[in-house]
């Protein structure tokens, strides 16, 4: 049975506001789904699988109907029910059936040390397939890439010094390989959901939205946190907080990183819109390409 209008319209609506759309557009998207299902294929390197985690659990009505039966996920290796050679079979058969048309979704970073060895994803023909031969064959022939989360988008944790598997980031995996795919980066670690579907939903129905300069979707990452911080006006008074229980003061002294972050966290709030990292501890600055060496250490102790 497929998901119905009102569900999909359900999951849509946390995000239309952000992408204009109208009640119409949804409609046309749901039609559109319906006649062509377009094929994606989520595959997963190096991370903490808190991205897939960050998309199955926040959303509802149940995000894993919409992967299923909207964009017709035809793998994704924590949520499938086959394993081993037979999901891998399933992986190359969708690759090669929907060539040219399917979109890829790469979770976690791309370890390119050790020719890729440092990360294999599963065996095929009694041969292990490493996670960088993966994402260039895939790339190579899909109709567009998204790399969720930090360590797609940029190397994240993975990627942090030492990096002693040389964990890159997609784009520089394609780059080195001469892939010219359209590529889009949803960073943050983990990334809200609504990020996550509703750039799915603007490739779906508009193309590619606009990017930002790391190839992240403006919609979602023109804002500065500390612009828009509710603990602004303390940060102008040069009243800073020394503990984390300090709630009538800016939170910069404790490392807050929100003046060099930009994404719209201030105004979607997190957890089906119960809270937020700022509010109870500082930004740490997830979804910008310096985390986390860039931004370390990500907490500060104040002198009281
Ligand atoms: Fe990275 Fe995804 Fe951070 Fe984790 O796998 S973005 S480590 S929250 O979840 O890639
Ligand atoms: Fe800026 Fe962080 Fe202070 Fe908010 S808590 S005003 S984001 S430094
Ligand atoms: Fe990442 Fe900062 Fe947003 Fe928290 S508030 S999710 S650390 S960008």
């Amino acid at each position: 049975m497929g998901i119905s209008r009102r569900d999909f319209l359900k999951v849509c609506g946390g995000t239309a506001a952000f992408l204009g759309f109208s009640k119409l557009q949804v409609l046309e998207a749901l039609a559109q789904a319906k006649a062509g299902n377009p094929a994606v294929l989520w595959i997963q390197g190096s991370g903490c699988t808190g991205c897939s985690v960050s998309l199955l659990n926040a959303v509802d009505p149940d995000i894993a109907k919409v992967l299923l039966e909207i964009i017709s996920l035809k793998f994704h290796p924590t949520v499938m029910a086959s394993s081993g050679e037979m999901a891998m079979a399933k992986l190359y058969d969708a690759a090669s059936k929907y060539k040219g048309k399917y979109f890829l979704v790469v979770e976690g970073g791309i370890p390119m040390g050790a020719n890729g060895r440092y990360c294999i994803v599963g065996d095929y023909k009694g041969k292990e397939v490493t996670m960088l031969d993966l994402t260039k064959k895939l790339g190579r022939d899909a109709a567009g890439v998204l790399a969720v989360g930090a360590c797609a988008s940029f190397g994240g944790i993975p990627a942090a010094k030492p990096n002693p598997t040389g964990v890159k980031s997609v784009y520089t995996v394609f780059k080195s390989s001469g892939i010219k795919v359209p590529l889009i980066n949803v960073p943050g670690c983990p990334p809200h959901p609504t990020w996550m579907v509703g750039t799915i939903a603007h490739v779906l129905t508009k193309g590619i939205p606009e990017l930002d300069g790391y190839k992240r979707p403006k919609m979602f990452f023109n804002d500065n946190i500390h612009d828009n911080c509710p603990y602004l006006k303390y940060y102008e008074q040069q009243k800073f907080a020394q503990s984390w229980g300090d709630k009538q003061a800016c939170r910069v002294k404790l490392g807050c990183k929100g003046p060099d972050t930009n994404s719209n966290c201030y105004k979607r709030i997190w957890n089906n819109g119960v809270n937020w990292c700022v509010d109870n501890a500082i930004c740490i600055g997830c979804v910008e390409p310096s985390f986390p060496d860039g931004v370390s250490p990500l907490y500060e102790q104040t002198t009281g």
